[in-house]
């Protein structure tokens, strides 16, 4: 599975393969979205496939869903499970709280719903991701296509008042055409540059009509599992 691997991907790889020792036998475990995640679902079907081991699937985007059943991991819905003994997921920007942002891949909406509703969250990722202060990455917010310029213009309005460096938005597209998330709606990238009170912005975007959620994982994740190219790992 790991021959030949770029060190990005090794990074990935050796985060994947120690998260995945936390799982045990008849868990359910949220599955994340994106390439390092995509490592981690495939460490758990070989969990499944060499030792035996049981666990459910709850995957947060339909990528993950397709990977999964690819790789033999049992996959049911949040509403069968309810709730989950575990998320395994990766992270756009992690900061020495540990709090993130997500959302880089489209899936920030499953992910959060699924991360919250876990006894909980790990987060794998490599030192490429590790920031003193979050908003160098553009902070994902999910909007309803409805009346999506009004919402972006009370979105820029509204940071106008607060504490951050950049205060432009675009939204995502795909090709030429807007990126639709799974759940049909839009996705506008924050370009904030510096977030000086993640608290305050990510209740503030919340409450803006038109936003089904944003990217920041505040006080989500409780542990962080970092992946170097060398193949050692830090968990913290
Ligand atoms: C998901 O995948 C997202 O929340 C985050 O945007 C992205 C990270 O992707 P990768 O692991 O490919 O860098 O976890």
């Amino acid at each position: 599975m790991t021959a030949q691997l770029s060190p990005i991907d090794k990074a990935k790889y050796v985060a994947a393969r120690r998260a995945v020792e936390f799982v045990e036998d008849g868990m359910r475990v949220g599955l994340g979205t994106g390439s390092t995640a995509a490592w981690m679902v495939r460490c758990l079907g070989e969990l499944i496939r060499d030792e035996g081991m049981k666990i459910t699937g709850v995957a947060t985007s339909t990528r993950t869903a397709k990977l999964a059943a690819e790789v033999g991991i049992p996959v049911k819905t949040l509403d069968e499970v309810r709730w989950l003994d575990l998320t395994i997921d990766g992270a756009d920007e992690y900061d020495p709280n540990l709090n993130l942002i997500k959302g880089g891949g489209g899936a920030l909406l499953q992910e959060k719903i699924v991360a919250t509703a876990s006894d909980q969250m790990i987060v794998i990722a490599d030192l490429s991701k590790q920031v003193d202060t979050l908003g160098a990455y553009p902070l994902p917010v999910e909007v309803i296509p409805f009346g999506w310029q009004t919402t972006k213009a009370l979105i820029e309005e509204m940071l106008s008042n607060l504490d951050v460096m950049g205060r432009n938005s675009s939204l995502r597209l795909n090709g030429t055409d807007p990126f639709r998330t799974d759940e049909g709606n839009f996705i506008l990238d924050l370009h904030l540059r510096r977030i000086g009170n993640p608290t305050q912005l990510s209740l503030v975007l919340n409450q803006i009509p038109g936003v089904v959620e944003n990217g920041l994982f505040l006080d989500i994740c409780d542990v962080l599992v970092i992946g170097n190219a060398d193949g050692t790992v830090e968990v913290r």
